[in-house]
């Protein structure tokens, strides 16, 4: 709405309102043809009804005729609107009608037919709204299958054309909000945005969008091919457009130029929530809010977590110091270890009247050194049940159920009175049943019984149970530990209600009838106190039993005895001898050292005289004599020989004879000896 001052040459028809280019919408002013001003005035009649004299300028968009639905046109006398997605009409006050695929988890989709030539260069743009994470948006097809594919991957939009890199958005959609994803493919250049923000770009090589193509939404006609791009969608689909024709799910009352639905499979119009709601899925009493295909739980003060899975009883603290807080099926229990000694009182039990579940399993942790005791005892009428030691096994005797008049009897396989924590189980192999065998299983080692018995229900009320003892006659009462024991994931609590600080509100319960309160935690009997080890010895508590130590010199259970050093044969070749020291070895002839363990040198202190050489043997030595000695040790000098005679005879006299030549040659012997030589 500028005036032009230049000299213009204007063509334009005026006269006529057949079809051509359109008319002109504006001012003029000193239109002249030929230099002739041409005024209204000389206009022919009826051809001035949609003329006014002046100029009235006006912004038509001033009053926001398309409600900040779209961007407004002015267009002089009128305007026009440029609806955002998903408005249509006039004036943007219409809106296209999502549709909702996979409503009750059904396999949906639809088929629109492209009729014109899209050609190569394609804005394609819809709006989305799901909480999955994964399904088909769209896929364009043509006679040899889909050449463009928009799907969910991980909750992120994902395009890819045909022998082309994938694109993938950086931000995920699938939170239950509407979002707006487009793909602009221009010049080989694919780009990806969600709302107006840019999520990437790659290059392509994509056929060009033709008439006879088909665009399918939501998934394929083959489930097969459909489940290799995240199977069919689930959500809702709005305002499906390529460039600026729209591929319109239902009709509305506004002119839209869409592409033809051929198909709808399965998909309901509008976007309603699935019934999230409907089977409860919030737990501990919380209370569903549907949202959008979601839905929130509104926990009790007790529960926490999304669906309030969490139960926060113990965040209280309810149990007294000796107590271990677990959650329980809408509730909590308190464990903890208590102390039996011989005398204490036995614990009585009863069930609480609402036990619904089968009761078909014992379990607890026990420590004890006792050889022989009841721990856990329970009757009514003739069924009964019966856990106790016997000869330091564990053993299960029971009589319930169908089979009522045979007694089942489960024994440990090793003995368990070590004064050791032992875990242990009872239960029935198959709970289902109303009667089976049943297995006991400690520290991990089973034993199958070979009888069958009933469940342990007839405890769910009336029968009292004890626990710890049952009557002094049979078997006598438990001395040791015990944690808390569970029938059936049913605690026997060593707190009653009255020492918890807030009531237990599960349902199922075993109420503590014995009103005493219990010793908490884990010792054995003061066995040292007494101090029972004589002569110095140091006592070392071993849960109700202790040991000793003893000085040297002193031994026994107590240190009571001496010790005998000799008892134990030190000397290895020779007598022993108690000293005030200890003990001396006295050695066999050969041996020598502390312990007579070393075989003494035989030539060592040898009585072989006169430089004589000592020559060791098995049994001893011997002497080797120098010639001028003789004798076994060599200790009698060897007599001088003599010698005379003449050269045809020679005479010899021995042992110092003196030889003298005479008429004869002969010896005068020396004292002691005697004969000729
Ligand atoms: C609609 O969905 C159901 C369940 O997925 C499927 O069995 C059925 O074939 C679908 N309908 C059509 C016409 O494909
Ligand atoms: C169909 O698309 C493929 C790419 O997936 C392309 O190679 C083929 O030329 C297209 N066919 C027609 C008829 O456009
Ligand atoms: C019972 O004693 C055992 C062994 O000392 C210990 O591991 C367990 O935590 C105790 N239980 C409780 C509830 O204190
Ligand atoms: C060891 O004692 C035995 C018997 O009392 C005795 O015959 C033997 O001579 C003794 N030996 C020594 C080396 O004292
Ligand atoms: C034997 O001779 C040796 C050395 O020649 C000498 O030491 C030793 O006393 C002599 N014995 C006697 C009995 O004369
Ligand atoms: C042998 O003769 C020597 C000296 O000739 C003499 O000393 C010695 O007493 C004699 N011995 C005897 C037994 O006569
Ligand atoms: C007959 C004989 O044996 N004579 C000898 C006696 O002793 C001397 C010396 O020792 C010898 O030389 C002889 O031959």
């Amino acid at each position: 709405p500028k005036y032009n001052s230049l000299p213009l040459l204007i063509y334009f028809n005026i006269f006529t309102k057949q079809a051509g280019p359109p008319h002109f919408i504006g001012c003029l002013r000193d239109l002249r043809v030929d230099d002739v001003p041409l005024v209204p005035v000389h206009w022919p009649k009826g051809s001035t009804e949609s003329l006014t004299h002046g100029c009235i300028e006006r912004d038509r968009c001033v009053d926001d005729p398309c409600q900040s639905r779209g961007t407004c046109h002015n267009q002089w006398l009128s305007y026009k609107c440029e609806c955002d997605s998903p408005f249509e009409g006039q004036d943007c006050s219409e809106e296209n009608i999502a549709g909702r695929f996979g409503d009750g988890e059904l396999e949906s989709y639809a088929v629109f037919t492209i009729d014109d030539d899209p050609g190569q260069d394609i804005v394609l743009s819809m709006r989305v709204r799901t909480r999955r994470r994964s399904g088909l948006l769209l896929a364009l097809v043509n006679s040899s299958g889909s050449y463009l594919r928009l799907w969910l991957q991980d909750g992120k939009a994902t395009v890819r054309a045909e022998r082309s890199p994938s694109l993938t958005g950086r931000l995920a959609l699938s939170d239950g909000a509407l979002h707006h994803v487009t793909v602009r493919v221009q010049q080989d250049q694919m780009a990806l945005f969600l709302s107006s923000q840019k999520q990437g770009e790659v290059s392509v090589s994509m056929p060009p969008v033709r008439s006879g193509d088909a665009v399918y939404l939501g998934g394929l006609t083959d489930r097969r091919s459909s489940a290799s791009f995240g199977g069919y969608f689930k959500g809702c689909i709005q305002d499906v457009r390529i460039n600026s024709r729209r591929l319109q799910l239902y009709p509305i009352g506004a002119p839209v130029s869409s592409y033809a639905l051929e198909r709808l499979v399965n998909v309901t119009q509008g976007c309603a929530s699935d019934s999230t709601c409907r089977n409860n899925p919030c737990q501990n009493g919380g209370v569903c809010y549907p949202t959008w295909d979601g839905f929130t739980c509104s926990c009790p003060s007790h529960a926490a977590g999304q669906l309030c899975e969490e139960a926060t009883w113990c965040e209280r603290s309810p149990c007294p110091p000796a107590g271990v807080c677990r959650p329980r099926a809408q509730g909590f229990e308190c464990f903890s270890n208590a102390t039996f000694y011989d005398d204490s009182a036995v614990i009585s039990y009863k069930g609480n009247g609402k036990i619904s579940r089968t009761l078909s399993y014992i379990s607890f942790r026990i420590r004890t050194r006792k050889l022989n005791c009841v721990i856990l005892h329970a009757e009514r009428g003739p069924e009964f049940v019966t856990v106790s030691i016997q000869n330091s096994y564990l053993q299960l005797e029971l009589m319930t159920g169908p089979d009522a008049s045979l007694k089942l009897t489960l024994k440990s396989q090793h003995a368990i009175s070590d004064g050791e924590w032992h875990s242990v189980e009872f239960s029935m192999l198959v709970p289902s049943l109303p009667s089976s065998k049943w297995i006991v299983n400690v520290d991990g080692k089973g034993t199958i019984s070979s009888v069958r018995s009933g469940n342990l229900d007839f405890l769910k009320d009336e029968a009292d149970i004890f626990l710890g003892g049952f009557g002094v006659d049979v078997g006598g009462s438990l001395a040791g530990c015990l944690s808390t024991v569970e029938i059936g994931g049913i605690a026997l609590p060593y707190h009653g209600n009255s020492e918890v600080d807030i009531p237990r509100v599960q349902d199922e319960q075993f109420l503590k009838m014995s009103p005493r309160a219990v010793r908490g935690g884990c010792s054995g009997a003061d066995v040292c106190v007494a101090k029972p080890c004589l002569n110095g010895g140091v006592c070392q508590d071993l849960f109700n039993l202790f040991s000793c130590t003893c000085p040297s010199g002193w031994m026994g259970p107590r240190c009571e005895l001496h010790t005998n050093p000799c008892s134990i044969n030190p000397c290895a070749h020779g007598n022993c001898s108690v000293h005030s020291l200890g003990y001396q070895c006295i050695c066999d002839a050969g041996y020598t050292g502390a312990n007579c363990e070393e075989k003494t040198d035989p030539c060592l202190h040898h009585q072989c005289s006169y430089g004589a050489t000592c020559l060791r043997g098995i049994h001893g030595y011997s002497c080797l004599c120098r010639d001028n000695s003789t004798g076994k040790y060599c200790h009698r000098p060897k007599l001088p020989v003599s010698v005379c005679g003449n050269e045809h005879r020679n005479y010899t006299c021995f042992n110092g004879g003196n030889c003298t030549d005479g008429i004869a040659s002969m010896c005068s012997c020396r004292l002691g000896f005697t004969g000729h030589r």
